[in-house]
C-alpha cells in the first residue's frame, strides 16, 4: 500500500526534531547532528522535501510554481549526451607513464627527457562498433586511448590493440563505419561484423584484408584491457633539439602478457556478464593488483623507410618486430579508477592532434583526416568549445591563451587584454623557442585526389600474418570468418570474400570455402600487384607464440559442495594467490556451503551466476553426494563441459567424478585433468594453468 503522509509541514517537522533523514527506500534513520548535508537545488537553495511535488490538497493538482520539482525534471531530462560516433563503448582508469631513460637524442618532448619522469595519465579502452550499452565480448577492434598531462600540454596516443586499420585515407571512415554499425531500415545487429552490410563493403575494399585477418583472429576476443597490446598505428615523427626528424611507431606490451578467449566462450560471456572487460579492470584496480604496459618505439630513419617493403605512411601496413625490433622506453601504470564514470571515462576528449613540441605526424592520409575529425567530433559530444575547461581534459601544465566565452565558459581571461600584440604589456606571448614549430618538411606535387601507386598491394602481410599463427589460431580465423560470412544473407558477398581469402592464403580460401558449402572454388580476385609469397612469417604476430608462462592476473573458478575439504580449498587459495591470481568459489546456492570441518566456505556466485566462461581455470572440489546431487543441474554440468570444452585445465577431487562423467568430460582425456587428492595436485593444477589454455584438446572438442 502506498504511504500516505500527513501534512508535510506536520511531516517536515517530526523529521527535523528528531534528526531523521529518508534513506532511499523512504525509511527514515536517525542521525547525528551535522552528518548529512541539507539537500538544495542546482542554485543552492535548500529542500524541504523532495518526496511530493507542490500540490492544491492532497490529490492535486500540482503547481507550476514548485521550482525544485521543474528544476529537478528539467535537469534529468538533459541527462544524456551524444555517445561517440565510434568507440561508444568504454572503460577508463587513471595512471601514470614512467620514463626509462632520456630520449633527448631522438626527441625535444619534455616528457621524454628525464629518466624516472612521472607523468600523470588517463587511458580510456573501448570497443569501436557497439553502442554504449552493447556488451564487452563483442568480436571487435579495441580502442587504447592514452592522454597524458604532460608539462608541455596534453599529449593524446589514441591508439587500437590491433596495428593496422580498414581503409588507407580517411575519406573512406564514414563508410566503414556505417557498413559495420546497424544496418539504417532494420537497426540491428547491434555490436557485430557478421552481417550483409559489412561484409559487402569490406569485399568491395580489398585494402582492408590485412585488417580483416586480424579481426577475424583470437586478438579480437581479448580476454581482458589488461591483456592486450596497443598501437598508435600510425608512422609519426619525434623531432629533437636540433630539428632532425626520427620516424617512429608507437607500441604498447602488456607487462602480463597477451590473452583471449574463444568465440564460444565469448558468446556466453556476454549473456553472464555484458560488463567482463570493465569488472575485470575494476577489480583488478580496486584490489591493487594494477595492469602495466611498456611503450616501446619502433624507431627507423628515412633511408629504412625508402628501403622498406612497403609504405611507411600506409596504415595498412606493419614493420615486422623481427626487422625493426622495437625498443622499451617507459612503462604505463593504471592505478586509479575514475571518481565519477560520466564526468571522466564520457566526457573524456582524445584528440590526435594533441602532440607536444618533438612529437609530430607524418603524411599518412589517415592520420591527416583524424586531424580534422576528433576535435570536430568533441563539439557535437560536449556541446560547445570549451571542452578543455572539463577537468578531465584541462592540461595539468600552466597555460594561457586570449580564447574566450562561448557556452559553459568556466575560464575567461582576466583584465583588460584579449589579443595580441598588444601595447598594455599584458597576456601570454608566442615563443619560438619552447613553442610546437611544426617540422619542417619539404613538399610538393600536383593537387589531386590520389591514391599512392606504392599502397597498392593489400594481400602480401594479410599472408605473412596468417602464416604467422600457431594451428590453433589459424583454426580460429577459418571458424570466425565462417561464422561471419554464414550470417550474410547474400551468396555474391561470400564468395567475392573468398576470392579474397585464395589471394591471402589458398588453403585458409579453400578451407573456408568448404565451410560455407561453396563447392566451386571462386577465381582469386583481381590483384593490382602481384601479392608475395615470400614474406617470412613474424612469430612476434602471434598471441599463443608470446605466452607469458605464468597464471598472474588469472582467476581460478572453484566449484564447492557441501561437506567439501577446507584444507584442500584452502591450500589451493594460498598456491593461487601466491602466484598472483585470484579464486573465486562458485557454491549450489547463495552464501557458500558447510565444509566438512563444520567451517562456512563463503561463495562468490551461485552456480547459476558463475558458470566457467567467467575464469580461467576450474576446480571442483566436492564429495561425491554434493557432485551426484549437481548433475541434476543444467548449470553444473555447463560448468564442467564448457570448461573443457574451452580447453581450460580443470583440477577436481576423486569426489567430483560423478559430476565430470555427466557432463562427458572423461577424467583421464587428457593432461588438463588434474586430480587434486594426491599430495602433489595442487601444485601441478598451478603449474598447468601456465600454459592458460591446453589447445591440444581442441581438435577433440572440435568447438
Ligand atoms: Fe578514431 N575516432 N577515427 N581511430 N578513434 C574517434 O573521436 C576517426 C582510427 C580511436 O576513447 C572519434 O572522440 C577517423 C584509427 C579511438 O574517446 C572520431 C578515422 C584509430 C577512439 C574518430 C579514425 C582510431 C576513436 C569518435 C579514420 C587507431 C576512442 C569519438 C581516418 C589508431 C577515443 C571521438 C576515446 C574515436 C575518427 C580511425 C582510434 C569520430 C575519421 C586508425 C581509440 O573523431
Amino acid at each position: 500500500m502506498a504511504r500516505r503522509p500527513g501534512k508535510t509541514s506536520d511531516r517536515l517537522a517530526t523529521i527535523h526534531d528528531q534528526k531523521l533523514v529518508r534513506g532511499s527506500g523512504g525509511e527514515l534513520h536517525q542521525i547525528a547532528e551535522g552528518d548529512v548535508p541539507v539537500l538544495t537545488t542546482a542554485q543552492g537553495g535548500p529542500v524541504a522535501d523532495d518526496q511530493n511535488t507542490l500540490k492544491i490538497g492532497e490529490r492535486g493538482p500540482a503547481l507550476i510554481d514548485d521550482f525544485h520539482f521543474r528544476e529537478k525534471i528539467f535537469h534529468f531530462d538533459h541527462e544524456r549526451i551524444p555517445e561517440r560516433v565510434v568507440h561508444a563503448r568504454g572503460y577508463g582508469a587513471h595512471g601514470f607513464f614512467e620514463t626509462y631513460d632520456s630520449l633527448a637524442a631522438y626527441t625535444r618532448a619534455d616528457i621524454f627527457q628525464r629518466a624516472g619522469e612521472r607523468t600523470p595519465v588517463f587511458v580510456r579502452f573501448s570497443t569501436v562498433a557497439g553502442s554504449k550499452g552493447s556488451f564487452d565480448l563483442a568480436r571487435d577492434v579495441r580502442g587504447f586511448a592514452v592522454k597524458f598531462y604532460t608539462k608541455e600540454g596534453n599529449w593524446d596516443l589514441v591508439g587500437n590493440n590491433i596495428p593496422v586499420f580498414f581503409i588507407q585515407d580517411a575519406i573512406k571512415f564514414p563508410d566503414v563505419i556505417h557498413s559495420v554499425k546497424p544496418e539504417p531500415d532494420r537497426a540491428f545487429p547491434q555490436a557485430q561484423s557478421a552481417h550483409d552490410n559489412f561484409w559487402d563493403f569490406i569485399s568491395l575494399t580489398p585494402e582492408s584484408m590485412h585488417m580483416v585477418m586480424w579481426v577475424m583472429s583470437d586478438r579480437a576476443i581479448p580476454r581482458s584491457f589488461r591483456f592486450m597490446q596497443g598501437f598508435g598505428v600510425h608512422t609519426f615523427r619525434l623531432v629533437n633539439a636540433k630539428d632532425e626528424s626520427t620516424f617512429v611507431k608507437f607500441i604498447w606490451k602488456p607487462k602480463l602478457g597477451m590473452q583471449s578467449v574463444v568465440w564460444n566462450e565469448a558468446v556466453k560471456i556476454n549473456g553472464a556478464d555484458p560488463d567482463f572487460h570493465r569488472r575485470d579492470l575494476w577489480n583488478a584496480i580496486q584490489s591493487g593488483d594494477f595492469p602495466e604496459w611498456e611503450l616501446n618505439l619502433q624507431l627507423f630513419d628515412q633511408e629504412f623507410a625508402d628501403n622498406f617493403d612497403f609504405d611507411v605512411l600506409d596504415p595498412t601496413k606493419i614493420i615486422p618486430e623481427e626487422i625493426l625490433p622495437p625498443v622499451a622506453v617507459g612503462r604505463l601504470v593504471l592505478d586509479r579508477m575514475p571518481d565519477n564514470f560520466f564526468a571522466e571515462t564520457e566526457q573524456v576528449a582524445f584528440m590526435t592532434q594533441n602532440v607536444p613540441p618533438g612529437i609530430d605526424f607524418s603524411n599518412d592520409p589517415l592520420l591527416q583526416g583524424r586531424n580534422f575529425s576528433y576535435l570536430d567530433t568533441q563539439l557535437k559530444r560536449l556541446g560547445g568549445p570549451n571542452f578543455t575547461h572539463i577537468p578531465i581534459n584541462a592540461p595539468k601544465c600552466p597555460f594561457a591563451h586570449f580564447q574566450q566565452d562561448g557556452h559553459m565558459a568556466m575560464r575567461n581571461p582576466v583584465g583588460r587584454v584579449n589579443y595580441q600584440p598588444n601595447s598594455w604589456n599584458e597576456g601570454p606571448r608566442e615563443s619560438p623557442q619552447k613553442g610546437f614549430p611544426a617540422f619542417a618538411d619539404q613538399v610538393e606535387g600536383q593537387r589531386a585526389r590520389l591514391r599512392a601507386e606504392s599502397f597498392a598491394d593489400h594481400y602480401s602481410q594479410a599472408r605473412q600474418f596468417f602464416i604467422s599463427q600457431t594451428a590453433t589460431e589459424q583454426r580460429h580465423i577459418v571458424m570466425a570468418l565462417t561464422f561471419e560470412l554464414s550470417k550474410c544473407e547474400n551468396p555474391v558477398i561470400r564468395e567475392r570474400m573468398v576470392s579474397h581469402l585464395l589471394n591471402v592464403d589458398e588453403t585458409l580460401g579453400a578451407a573456408v570455402a568448404d565451410k560455407l558449402g561453396i563447392e566451386q572454388l571462386p577465381e582469386p580476385a583481381d590483384a593490382a600487384v602481384r601479392p608475395r609469397d615470400d614474406l617470412p612469417a613474424s612469430p612476434a604476430l602471434s598471441i599463443i607464440k608470446n605466452g607469458p608462462d605464468s597464471f598472474a592476473g588469472r582467476k581460478v573458478g572453484v566449484l564447492v559442495s557441501p561437506g567439501a575439504d577446507a584444507a584442500l580449498l584452502k591450500k589451493l587459495q594460498t598456491t593461487i594467490e601466491k602466484e598472483g591470481a585470484v579464486m573465486e568459489v562458485v557454491a549450489p546456492k547463495v552464501g557458500g556451503v558447510e565444509a566438512a570441518d563444520g567451517s562456512w566456505v563463503e561463495a562468490r556466485h551461485m552456480i547459476d551466476g558463475g558458470p566457467s566462461v567467467l575464469f580461467d581455470a576450474v576446480a571442483l572440489i566436492l564429495t561425491e553426494e554434493g557432485a551426484e546431487r549437481l548433475t541434476g543441474e543444467a548449470a553444473a554440468r555447463d560448468f564442467v563441459a564448457d570448461a573443457f570444452a574451452h580447453c581450460k585445465f580443470i583440477g577436481f577431487t576423486s569426489g567430483a567424478a560423478p559430476l565430470l562423467q555427466k557432463a562427458g568430460v572423461d577424467p583421464e582425456a587428457d593432461e588438463g585433468l588434474i586430480g587434486l587428492d594426491n599430495p602433489k595436485g595442487i601444485a601441478s593444477f598451478i603449474q598447468s594453468c601456465r600454459r592458460l589454455r591446453l589447445w591440444s584438446r581442441e581438435m577433440a572438442v572440435k568447438l
